[in-house]
């Protein structure tokens, strides 16, 4: 194999090889804004999920990520046309199943980081248990869902994070089940990355999401994004410029300590912004890696169809 050419395992363990694309930094021109810009974002005027598309173009533009680089994955719900609006590869998949997709094309493709976004509902309420589990293997991403406190698509019905008291098609006299709060959610399920952030502060979105991207494992970042057709105002409390305050994660705390990133995650609204919990554990990209390596090792002599050949005596 050529230098020019990366190695790349393919479903069922095999070793595939790609011409590996040329370093952005040396031959190719960084993507601008303008060649990333797919359809005219349909969102409402004023919704919070353009500032996020915005910086996720500042992102691939600052970190020279070509094309063919580019993995973006969503699941249904308005945050979720996410990669629609990109013009690069990705996903409107399930809703609520983006992360199970985003799970495959990361651990068959270590080459990419694949980001996946979407909203509350699809994260917490039909995708609830996908994200625990994505989040427990420590599988390689970053999930930013975009935290608007409502199903803004299906037009305003409660979702897992809305408050009590919030009104809507679902709770006519207002919502009375206890929210989930992802930040202790993320950290109980296992993310070895969870960071908050909110649209209205573009540099950290971009601080958090590039800090998210850097780290290796599930990199969890709740953004929140106001809805301002359904919840307009709801983060007000947190916007300087609405009266409200934002502020960021002490500097005493420790990343490291889930207790304290825990106790942190429960200080009321708005709380605090910044990276609440950052830990070391193996990814399950680096496990699967080492069962392939071993089982190429024993079969290094045959060929793929010698392989499947003996999987196939077997069931006999
Ligand atoms: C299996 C399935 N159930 C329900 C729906 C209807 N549905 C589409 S989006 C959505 C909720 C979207 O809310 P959220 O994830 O918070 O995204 P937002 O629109 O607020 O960005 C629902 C219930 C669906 N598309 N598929
Ligand atoms: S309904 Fe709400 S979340 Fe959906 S595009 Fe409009 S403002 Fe954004
Ligand atoms: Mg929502």
């Amino acid at each position: 194999m050529s230098s020019s050419q990366i190695e790349i395992p393919a479903r069922g363990g095999n070793i595939t090889s790609v011409p590996a694309p040329a370093p952005a930094t040396e031959q190719r021109k960084g993507l601008t804004k303008k060649e990333l810009a797919a359809d005219h974002p349909t969102w409402c005027p004023g919704c919070g999920d353009f500032s996020v598309l915005a910086l996720y173009f500042k992102l691939i533009e600052k970190r020279r990520l070509d094309h063919e680089k580019i993995t973006t994955i969503a699941g249904i719900g308005c945050s979720s046309r996410f990669p629609y609006f990109l013009q690069a590869n990705g996903v409107h998949f399930i809703h609520g199943r983006a992360l199970p997709f985003a799970s495959g094309v990361s651990l068959s493709r270590p080459d990419l980081h694949v980001f996946v976004f979407g909203g509350d509902g699809d994260a917490f309420s039909i995708g609830g248990n996908h994200f625990n589990h994505t989040a427990r293997k420590n599988v390689k991403m970053t999930y930013v869902v975009m935290d608007n406190w409502v199903y803004g698509l299906t037009k305003k019905q409660t979702s897992p994070t809305s408050p009590i008291g919030f009104k809507s098609k679902t709770d006519v006299t207002g919502a009375m089940d206890q929210p989930i709060n992802p930040m202790k959610q993320a950290i109980s399920a296992g993310a070895t990355f969870v960071a908050r952030t909110t649209h209205t502060n573009p540099n950290h979105v971009l601080q958090m999401m590039e800090a998210a991207m850097d780290h290796e494992g599930f990199s969890f970042v709740e953004c929140l994004s106001e809805c301002v057709e359904f919840y307009e105002g709801a983060f007000d409390a947190s916007n300087p410029r609405k009266g409200g305050v934002f502020n960021t994660v002490p500097d005493t705390h420790d990343v490291t300590d889930e207790v304290a990133a825990y106790k942190l995650a429960g200080e009321p609204f708005p709380g605090y912004f910044g990276i609440f919990y950052k830990a070391t554990r193996p990814t399950k990209n680096a496990n699967e890696a080492k069962i392939i390596a071993s089982a190429r090792e024993k079969t290094k002599d045959l060929k793929d169809w010698q392989i499947l050949q003996k999987s196939f005596d077997r069931l006999k």
